[in-house]
């Protein structure tokens, strides 16, 4: 191995003036930019220093187009500068760093011009990300949509503090089970996280976890002048001080500078005539080069590093680095929000023969001809394909989703029902499904799909119970066609799986039409995960079920009451509660075409489901209804011209707003009876044509629930019912000014009957009518008799 010295010297010089570029982009930002905030641009400094080389030795010179790459957030300036030096990123939005519409300060796909591959900024799931992406990779191979392209690497620059995040260990697990490869995990191993430096010995305890996952580990420690260094006499007796020198200390020594590990080493050792002289050989500047000259920061070695792995094993490089490496505070424990004084930076610059004005030109200050580094740059492979990204063309997706009805069903059956059907059939959409479960694909009623498209492994293994002729349900045969990827309990792997495989038109350039099941109240469990799936646009369609105190008897461990509010909230993500399953199948069809929306209204989709039965309306599902549903809401029953009252539901408690409704309708003729599907859509859709009326893009225009609701007087009632926070629904007053009284669940936790239950929380036929008597004048209503 060994590089050719011309080629390791170009590639040095961009290190350093990716360095240049990305600290320059930081002080821009905080000196340079008028700051009207007074904010400082903190975290970025010496994080991106600590992996300028490592980056430099990998886009610069190992990476592929197929590569895909997760930089650790921090290191977003270093990102930016490559991407500025290759030309795909301006110098108009490094100036706007972390500005509006500027460069981003967390590398993000949405947001960021220049071809990130991943997003990251939460700690811990870009990582994760990598390795779900090459399970992925492995899945779109396996069933043969790769074609003539290349597998490609995923991989992930991470913080040694990073390591901390659970989500990392959840994934680790999941990709020893189903055989993982082609996954790098470079760990910048600078021993220093936000506030403090890491424990000793970190680096022990990672070799032996990913050996023990079957990793290989490829410690980097010492780079070429420590290498050199080692081979004089005496150079042994100072690898073993470098070796057993304390995280802490050396952090502060390299901070200290060459002077202070003169002293240190010289007190430590004491005069050894060998190791003193080769000291002594060196000018402190020179000795503090040679002290920071660990693995990360040496191109040679880092390069060797990488081209030293002829396998498809996944791999973790730990390389030791030094945060905040060639900057005023390097190794200082308090650096992580750093900045360089104006002064600091001035005479940094001068060392770097930088002039005045100059401070962005691409090859100032060094000293190669700048039309080698030109052409060098030009012939780089990550670059060599242009644009990175991929797309797919849309799956067709039939204009209703079928399903073998039955008269009473709950929503949770008919989701295993619609996809059944897509099962026994051979459209190329029911191709393109892929589904995953964190060990409730049987309890989410997905048995029926699984039993008919298999399990997902990349070899085949037969069901033994099958084999042996023990009578099973389900039939769990594994192989490379299969479409469902069995997870273990971990909700986080499921999301990040779920944003690996809503990526694959990106990626791979192979459309899927990924499916999570999972239960409700465990969204909660893999929620940062589920944010960072939207974040970066990932498409999938989530069923969680079941849900709220409709599964009365499991008691509040698996009760949810947040989830409809988490709905409303996510961005990126379209949330429904049917109630009733041919309203299910229409969201589940708009949903596998909002997937695949390109035109900045697409999103992922989240059903919420439930196990109550429910009686089954029969009815002819008309386009009409069909666009109301997937718009969020119809009249299940008109209100009349006189109508004082409207009761509005959202999904399993359909039975008891219908019965509510019965009652009431005895002494009120027009009450109106509104059955909301998405109270996410028609709150989304609210705003959205508000903006357009304040914006005068459509002075008249009214979104669907201002519609729905415009025939309704002033004085006119609402009364509301969720199995979930009643704050789901009870903004629905503010739309046209109506009195609300808003019903739903708002405390865990009592086991019982579902009638139990909804008469504790107050959402059950005669709370209902309580509430709507107490928005109205007239005759007492009738309440349903109760069982004694
Ligand atoms: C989930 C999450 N928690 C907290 C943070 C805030 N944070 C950003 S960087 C950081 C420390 C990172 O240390 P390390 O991974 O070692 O990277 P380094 O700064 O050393 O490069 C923290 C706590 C975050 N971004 N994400
Ligand atoms: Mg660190």
């Amino acid at each position: 191995m060994g590089i050719e010295p011309t080629r390791l010297e170009s590639l040095s010089a961009l290190a350093r003036k990716v360095l240049w570029l990305s600290s320059w982009t930081i002080h821009h930002a905080n000196h340079v930019r008028p700051n009207v905030d007074g904010l400082k641009v903190g975290g970025h400094q010496a994080s991106s220093a600590s992996l300028a080389n490592i980056m430099s030795a990998l886009y610069f010179s190992v990476l592929r187009p197929q590569d895909r790459i997760a930089v650790k957030p921090h290191a977003s300036p270093v990102f930016h500068a490559i991407q500025y030096l290759f030309g795909n990123q301006t110098r108009d939005k490094l100036e706007n760093f972390r500005g509006f519409k500027g460069a981003q300060s967390y590398p993000s796909r949405t947001k960021d011009v220049d071809d990130v591959d991943f997003s990251t900024g939460s700690v811990g799931l870009g990582v994760a990300q990598t390795l779900f992406s090459s399970l992925v990779q492995d899945y779109v191979a396996a069933h043969g949509w790769l074609k003539d392209r290349r597998e490609g690497r995923m991989i992930a620059l991470v913080g040694d503090a990073e390591m901390d995040e659970g989500n990392i260990f959840e994934a680790l697990l999941e990709g020893w089970k189903h055989g993982l490869r082609n996954t790098w995990w470079v760990v910048d191993y600078n021993r220093q996280s936000l506030d403090a430096v890491v424990r000793e010995g970190l680096w022990e305890k990672f070799e032996s976890m990913f050996r023990n996952f079957g990793w290989d580990v490829v410690i980097v420690k010492y780079g070429t002048l420590m290498q050199a260094a080692f081979a004089e006499p005496g150079g042994e007796a100072l690898r073993r001080w470098i070796d057993t020198c304390p995280n802490a200390r050396y952090a502060a020594l390299c901070f200290q500078g060459g002077a202070a590990f003169r002293k240190h080493i010289t007190d430590e050792i004491g005069d050894q005539g060998q190791v003193t002289q080769l000291i002594d050989r060196r000018s402190d500047e020179e000795l503090l080069a040679l002290m920071s000259n660990l693995g990360g920061h040496d191109m040679a070695t880092m390069i060797d590093a990488f081209a030293s792995i002829d396998h498809d094993r996944p791999v973790c490089f730990i390389a030791y680095t030094i945060k905040g490496v060639g900057l005023p505070f390097q190794g200082h424990k308090d650096n992580h929000a750093g900045l360089m004084t104006p002064a600091q930076m001035e005479k940094w610059r001068a060392d770097q023969r930088i002039r005045p004005g100059h401070e962005w030109d691409r090859f100032e200050g060094l000293s190669q001809d700048p039309a080698e580094l030109e052409a060098f740059l030009a012939d780089v492979p990550f670059n060599r394909e242009g644009r990175r990204r991929l797309d797919a063309p849309a799956i067709e997706v039939p204009p209703q989703l079928a399903f073998k009805p039955s008269p009473a069903m709950s929503t949770q059956q008919g989701f295993g029902l619609v996809l059944h059907e897509l099962a026994r059939g051979d459209s190329e959409l029911a191709a393109r499904i892929v589904t995953a479960s964190p060990d409730v694909t049987v309890s989410t009623n997905l048995g029926a799909w699984v039993n008919r498209r298999g399990l997902f492994a990349r070899a085949e293994t037969a069901d033994l119970f099958r084999s042996e002729k023990i009578p099973s349900t389900f039939n769990w045969n594994f192989s490379p066609k299969g479409q469902h990827i069995e997870l273990g309990i971990a909700e986080m792997n499921l999301f990040i799986l779920m944003s690996a495989l809503g990526l694959s038109h990106a990626i791979n350039g192979v459309r899927l039409l990924p499916i999570a099941t999972l239960y409700d109240p465990f969204i909660q469990r893999g929620l940062d995960a589920l944010n960072y799936a939207c974040y970066q646009d990932a498409r999938f369609m989530m069923a969680a079920t079941p849900s709220g105190i409709t599964l009365a008897p499991e008691g509040g461990a698996h009760q949810s009451i947040a989830t409809p509010l988490i709905g409303i909230a996510q961005d990126g993500l379209a949330s429904f509660e049917p109630a009733f399953v041919d309203e299910l199948a229409v969201i589940m069809g708009w949903g596998f075409r909002h997937m695949q929306r390109e035109d900045g209204e697409g999103g992922s989709v989240y059903l919420r489901l439930s196990t109550r039965t429910l009686e089954q309306p029969r009815r002819i599902m008309t386009p009409e209804l069909q666009k109301d549903i997937a718009e969020g809401a119809y009249w299940l029953r008109e209100p009349g011209p006189n109508c004082d009252l409207v009761i509005a539901y959202t999904g399993a408690v359909a039975p008891e707003a219908i019965e509510a409704v019965g009652f009431i309708g005895e002494s009120h003729r027009d009450v109106g009876l509104l059955a909301i599907t998405s109270a996410d859509l028609l709150h989304a859709g609210w705003t959205a044509a508000r903006k357009r009326r304040r914006d005068r893009r459509g002075v008249a225009y009214l979104s669907h629930l201002e519609k729905l609701l415009a025939s309704l007087s002033r004085d006119c009632g609402i009364v509301t019912v969720i199995d979930g926070h009643p704050a789901t629904l009870g903004w629905l007053g503010s739309v046209r000014g109506h009195r609300v009284e808003a019903l739903g669940v708002e405390h865990f936790g009592q086991t019982g009957t579902i009638g139990d239950l909804y008469r504790h929380h107050g959402m059950d036929a005669n709370a209902i009518i309580d509430a709507a008597e107490s928005l109205t004048v007239g005759a007492p209503v009738r309440h349903r008799k109760m069982a004694v």
